[in-house]
């Protein structure tokens, strides 16, 4: 199959159509599908490559959900390996940061859906966060997240992001999406929010004025029409209220769960599904290239296959790695500048919603940051 008339839409900027996606997926030289995905990220974005200084809280893993794919969730307080951090443990890591000199711009706050916290337990957590460091970026709780606390603290989506952004919230992060097809979310993930109400979450969120990301989780039992019907709902949004700043594709990691049977997708599927993402997400900016799931050699590659996006220095991963990441827990700013440059593209230091940091001598000139030896977590509850 020729790539000519695709070709010819993407260079007249025109969107793909759902058999154009297809059809992509489905052609045997990936590294023409590559080349063409990566024409669009050089006209968006030239050899710029992002990244940014954050790192992770997952205040509590217990979760009422049981999602197939998930490594990470517990059902109740109690049960092997549960967690739930007081405020004051949450609160010292971003403490440890500060006193150590860690210019850390943002932290990404993702937890389980948990049946026993008051509502004010978010709102302190980050209101305490912000305490810490008033110009700390929040991006925090998935939409599935803010879906369920809708429903069970009897508010309103808008009234639960209301008072949120008053504690501190600043953007979502983009998890919780999966696949948007019923088939597989009624196999996979049958007791979360559906996709519906996980868009709505969004439109809401963005309506509102705060900026969000959205991911897709491959890998699994979705099939690549689903993938792509996926794709096309987030664009859809997109073009209603571009609110969305990033694409995260997410390979799918089969260790300690109850998929782990399947295979983890090879490094080809990687490729293609960013190369796709690219051309078919052609007004949401930015596609991240997630290292800790990728891998940081596959993540390097991607920034030849229409990524232009590494996310941070992250520092202390829980989902990925318990579901059997074997990429370190994090990497220095100085490493990333590395794996960027020796890419062959430009690193640029970004925040969250893509204000330019550091970039050219400034970044080279910048202190790197080894992070300090971490106090044992104690786990509450
Ligand atoms: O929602 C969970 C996925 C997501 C597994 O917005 C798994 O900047 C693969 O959303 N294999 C959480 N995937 C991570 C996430 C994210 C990550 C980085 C940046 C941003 C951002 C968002 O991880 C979950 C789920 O879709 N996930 N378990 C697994 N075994």
């Amino acid at each position: 199959m020729t790539l000519s008339p695709i070709r010819d839409k993407v260079r007249a900027g025109e969107p793909l159509t759902f058999e154009d996606g297809v059809a992509l997926y489905r052609h045997a030289n990936l590294l023409e599908v590559g080349a063409l995905a990566n024409d669009v990220r050089e006209r968006l974005h030239g050899d710029r490559t992002y990244f940014n200084r954050n790192f992770h809280i997952n205040a509590t893993n217990v979760c009422v959900a049981s999602c197939m794919f998930c490594s990470f969730a517990r059902l109740k307080e109690g049960d092997a390996g549960a967690y739930t951090m007081t405020h004051d443990q949450a609160w010292a890591k971003l403490q440890e940061r500060v006193d150590a000199g860690d210019p850390v711009t943002e932290i990404h706050i993702v937890n389980g859906l948990h049946d026993g916290l008051p509502f004010d337990y978010y709102t302190d957590l980050l209101a305490g966060l912000k305490r810490i460091k008033p110009d700390i970026h929040l991006k925090a709780f998935t939409a599935v997240e803010i879906f369920y606390y809708h429903q069970h603290y009897g508010l309103s989506v808008e009234e639960i992001l209301r008072r949120l952004r008053a504690a501190g919230l600043d953007s979502l992060p983009g998890g919780g999406a999966e696949i948007f097809a019923p088939r597989v979310r009624k196999k996979i993930c049958d007791d979360k929010c559906t996709a519906d109400q996980w868009l709505d979450v969004h439109r809401t969120a963005h309506r509102m004025g705060l900026r969000s990301n959205c991911t897709m989780l491959y890998g699994t039992i979705e099939t690549v029409e689903e993938r792509v019907d996926h794709m096309l709902r987030l664009r859809a949004l997109q073009e209603e209220t571009a609110g969305f700043q990033t694409f995260i594709p997410l390979a799918f990691h089969p260790d300690n769960n109850a998929l782990m049977k399947l295979p983890a997708p090879t490094g080809v599927e990687d490729l293609r599904t960013y190369a796709v993402a690219r051309l078919l997400l052609h007004n949401i900016p930015h596609l991240k290239a997630y290292w800790i799931m990728l891998g940081v050699k596959t993540a390097q590659t991607a920034l030849w296959f229409g990524a232009n996006d590494l996310d941070g220095t992250v520092q202390e991963e829980k989902i990925y790695h318990m579901a059997g990441a074997d990429t370190p827990q994090t990497l220095t700013s100085d490493e990333i500048v590395r794996v960027i440059t020796e890419a062959g593209r430009t690193p640029v230091e970004r925040d969250t919603l893509y204000n330019v940091v550091a970039e050219g001598e400034a970044l080279r000139s910048a202190k790197p940051f080894r992070r300090p030896v971490r106090r044992s977590l104690e786990i509450v509850s």
